[in-house]
């Protein structure tokens, strides 16, 4: 009996599940990371296919992994799997070494080789051959994130009547910053054979446009404060900010729960007298983790007061640990973390407490709402889930949020969090101790505010805007 064809297929360069050695035999672990924290809770109300690669290399022992494992109750995944040159070319290479840094503004940091724009071609084409497999024709294919920025133009020239959405989940940059990839012609054309694109901030929107502008003088562009228009020769695309967010009640409601209440109060009598400032981020060199314990230090070393009243608790998820710069930043990461508790530490506080792993989602909240401060600093990040994670998790509607001001979730929370420049070492330790010492009113308004506008502008909110922007889409009229 032939199935009915899903609704949705979700396209992302990594599936939640992920293939691993762990002790010398492959296992299964859970993925962690912005994109799977959003699109589970979506694919979990929705239904559907979720298209991606299980990690690991192309061999039949993670293929019979993979054939074994699990799905989830509402929808199943299809797996793309990659060779260990594709993973080097396309995952390591063009992904992380070009458009990662490029996106984030670092240009410094890109390796524009010409071997891994081939393979990012290639294994575009694949994942496009899987999305076409698993949708029908009326399905609904939506394409997340800059790994995958290609297929979109496979499944148009196989599929001209297909209904093709895109989600860039990291910034975009703006032209002059854009203009140095040496293929960004060929970016932009493969995006605009999607109906519907979508980006984190009113920034982004208005970079995309801008690239369009510079670079595709072909196009015409009409719009602005509802979205833009682009109509190129083919077709029309919609183009149009739509902040990601979280599952609110997921985090509020775990927060409030006794279990988590208990480890609260464990953690917290662990720090007994001493207040906590937060930092969890994935290893990642653009989420300024470096320039966050320099800050630390400023504040332990121009504000002597704080001395055995304040610990850091730094958690940083290990990720791309096989790309050279990542194990330059982990390594720096820990010299500092030594190098700050070496110089103030003493034997009954230790200023900054050091966690290199992935914890699991209560306990993570528990930390979250252990905590009185959250230092959120990003050099650049597309929106950031965790400082809405911090916020939704604090059940007694108190604590502050630092900010980064190139942070995308700043545009929407500036009204309650202490927004800086992660740059500005002085500053940051100024805001700290401002955290540090704010008003117990001031603390919970701001609080209200930032909770109020994350409970409202929701996960589940994120995907209805999206399918309304869909609707708006020419290719719907
Ligand atoms: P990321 O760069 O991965 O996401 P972020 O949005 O902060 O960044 O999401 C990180 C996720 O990982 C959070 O859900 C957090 O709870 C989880 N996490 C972090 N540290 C963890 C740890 N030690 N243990 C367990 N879980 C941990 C990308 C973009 C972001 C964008 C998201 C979603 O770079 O800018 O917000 O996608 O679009």
């Amino acid at each position: 009996m032939k199935t009915k064809p899903p609704g949705l297929v979700v396209v992302s360069n990594r599936i939640p599940v992920t293939c691993q050695y762990e002790r010398g035999k492959l296992r299964l672990q859970t993925s962690s990371g912005g994109l799977v924290s959003a699109l589970e809770p979506l694919l979990e109300d929705q239904g559907g296919v979720w298209v991606g690669s299980p990690g690991g290399y192309d061999s039949p022992e993670v293929h019979k992994l993979m054939a074994g494992a699990a799905h989830p109750k509402n929808h199943r995944y299809a797996s793309v799997y990659l060779s260990a040159e594709e993973q080097q070319y396309f995952y390591q290479g063009f992904s992380n070494e070009v458009l990662w840094p490029l996106f984030h503004d670092l240009q410094s940091r890109c390796n524009f080789d010409p071997r891994y724009w081939r393979s990012y071609q290639d294994v575009n084409r694949k994942f496009a051959k899987a999305a076409e497999n698993a949708a029908g024709p009326d399905t609904l294919i939506w394409i997340h994130d800059y790994h995958l920025m290609q297929v979109g133009r496979t499944l148009r020239a196989h599929r001209p009547e297909a209904r093709l959405a895109f989600f860039l989940h990291i910034p975009f940059p703006p032209p002059d910053i854009f203009e140095k990839l040496p293929w960004r012609r060929e970016i932009l054309e493969g995006l605009l054979e999607h109906d519907l694109i979508g980006l984190q901030t009113r920034r982004d929107e208005r970079n995309f446009v801008g690239c369009l502008r510079s670079f595709v003088p072909s196009i015409k562009i009409a719009g602005g404060e509802e979205g833009h228009t682009v109509v190129s020769e083919r077709r029309q695309t919609y183009i149009r900010f739509l902040p990601i967010s979280i599952d609110y009640p997921k985090f509020s409601e775990a927060a409030a729960s006794a279990p988590v209440q208990q480890r609260v109060e464990e953690i917290r009598a662990h720090h007994s007298g001493m207040q906590i400032a937060l930092g969890v981020d994935r290893m990642d060199y653009t989420k300024g983790i470096p320039e966050r314990l320099k800050a630390f230090r400023s504040l332990l070393r121009n504000y002597p007061q704080f001395h055995r009243r304040v610990t850091l608790i730094q958690i940083v998820v290990p990720s791309r640990e096989s790309i050279p710069h990542y194990q330059d930043l982990k390594n720096e990461v820990e010299r500092l973390v030594a190098e700050i508790n070496g110089e103030f530490g003493e034997p009954e506080w230790i200023p900054i407490n050091y966690i290199h792993r992935s914890i699991p989602r209560e306990e993570l909240i528990a930390v979250y709402n252990a905590a009185e401060v959250a230092l959120i600093t990003p050099l650049k990040d597309g929106m950031n889930l965790v400082a809405k994670e911090y916020c939704a998790s604090r059940a007694q509607t108190d604590g502050v949020l630092i900010l980064s001001e190139f942070a995308g979730a700043a545009s929407e929370l500036r009204n309650g969090a202490l927004l800086v420049n992660p740059y500005d070492e002085d500053g940051v330790a100024a805001a700290i101790k401002k955290a540090l010492e704010m008003p117990a009113e001031e603390r919970h308004r701001r609080m209200l505010r930032l909770q109020n506008q994350i409970r409202t502008a929701n996960i589940l909110k994120w995907r209805d805007r999206f399918f309304a922007a869909i609707k708006k889409s020419p290719a719907a009229s």
